[in-house]
């Protein structure tokens, strides 16, 4: 008799069968250090393909999902986060990961990252942060800082830059931390502690695009000459006021959980919803309440 395959032990995933195309990326690009960490991450966590799905809008960063061998959808520029909240909504068995770049997360997905973050959407969503628009080869992004010379800002950037930081706290994401892709120790436990929180969980990582603004992140760097500070001795991951102040520091600023605290996910909301409209129902198919619903719009 053979063996049922609930049964069968199976062994976890290892890099060389998640890895999927060879990335695109230039040498030295900060983005391949977030995928590396990925892998890690999939095969320490013993995630099965089936269950992780990787979504991303447009961009360099936003390439990710090719490079993935599970599944998951490089999407339309700023709709990640949308997408990955219908995933989520409807699979809640799956770990939703979404993937980006600055200008995809805070110019056209502007929005989206704030209205999921309010929902508290379960998903992970991490930013690489290069300051810059890469694939569209140097403009000027929300996060790029006063001053910087850019095919859209030929005399320097003048605008306020986005502060991830701030901008998802005061958006109400319930997970906020920062990463850097020169410090892959940190990277991994930002992610698994993210991957672990419930609710909308966001990263901003610092990804260096070597192509289009060399050196942006030296100044976090110890092998550059630069300081990797981690949150304040003592920090209360529940204190938001505390977070806020951690986030207004100047950069390089801090790496780690700048917050942290459990509120119902709108995964909960929905489900109770549902729960209790389908008590109404019971023994009906889910196409007879559709057929239902569309009956009394007649
Ligand atoms: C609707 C729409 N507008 C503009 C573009 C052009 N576009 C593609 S990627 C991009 C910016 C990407 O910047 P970022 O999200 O920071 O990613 P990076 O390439 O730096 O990783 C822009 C403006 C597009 N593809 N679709
Ligand atoms: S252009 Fe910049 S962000 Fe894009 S792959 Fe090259 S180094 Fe990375
Ligand atoms: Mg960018």
């Amino acid at each position: 008799m053979s063996t049922p395959i609930a049964e069968i032990e199976r062994k976890p995933l290892t890099k060389k069968e998640i890895a999927a195309d060879h990335p695109t990326w230039c040498p030295g690009c900060g983005d391949f250090s977030v995928l590396a960490l990925y892998f890690k991450l999939i095969e320490k966590r013993k995630i099965w393909h089936e269950k992780i799905t990787t979504v991303a809008g447009i961009g360099c960063s936003s390439r990710f999902p090719y490079f993935v061998q599970a599944h998951g959808a490089h999407y339309i520029h700023g709709r990640a986060l949308p997408f990955a909240t219908g995933v989520s909504l409807s699979r809640p068995d799956l770990h939703v990961f979404a993937f980006g770049g600055d200008g995809d997360a805070f110019s056209i997905g502007g929005n989206h990252f704030n209205h999921c973050a309010r929902k508290n959407v379960k998903l992970t969503y991490l930013v690489m942060d290069n300051q810059v628009y890469g694939l569209t080869k140097k403009q000027t992004s929300p996060t790029s800082p006063i001053g910087f010379k850019s095919k859209t800002d030929q005399w320097g950037s003048m605008d306020e830059p986005v502060n991830p930081m701030r901008q998802a706290l005061s958006a109400g994401a319930t997970f906020v931390a920062r990463t850097t892709h020169t410090n892959p120790k940190h990277l991994l436990e930002m992610m698994e502690a993210a991957m672990d929180h419930n609710g909308f969980s966001f990263i901003e990582c610092l990804s260096e695009c070597t192509e289009f603004f060399e050196g942006a992140f030296d100044a976090s760097n110890p092998r550059k000459g630069g300081e990797f500070r981690d949150m304040p001795a003592g920090h209360d991951v529940t204190d938001e006021i505390a977070a806020y102040k951690a986030a207004a520091e100047p950069f390089p600023g801090h790496f780690g959980i700048f917050y942290k605290v459990n509120k119902p996910t709108k995964n909960e909301k929905e489900a109770e919803i549902n729960r209790r409209s389908r008590e109404k129902v019971q023994g009906l198919a889910d196409w007879q309440i559709l057929q239902q619903n569309f009956d009394r719009m007649k």
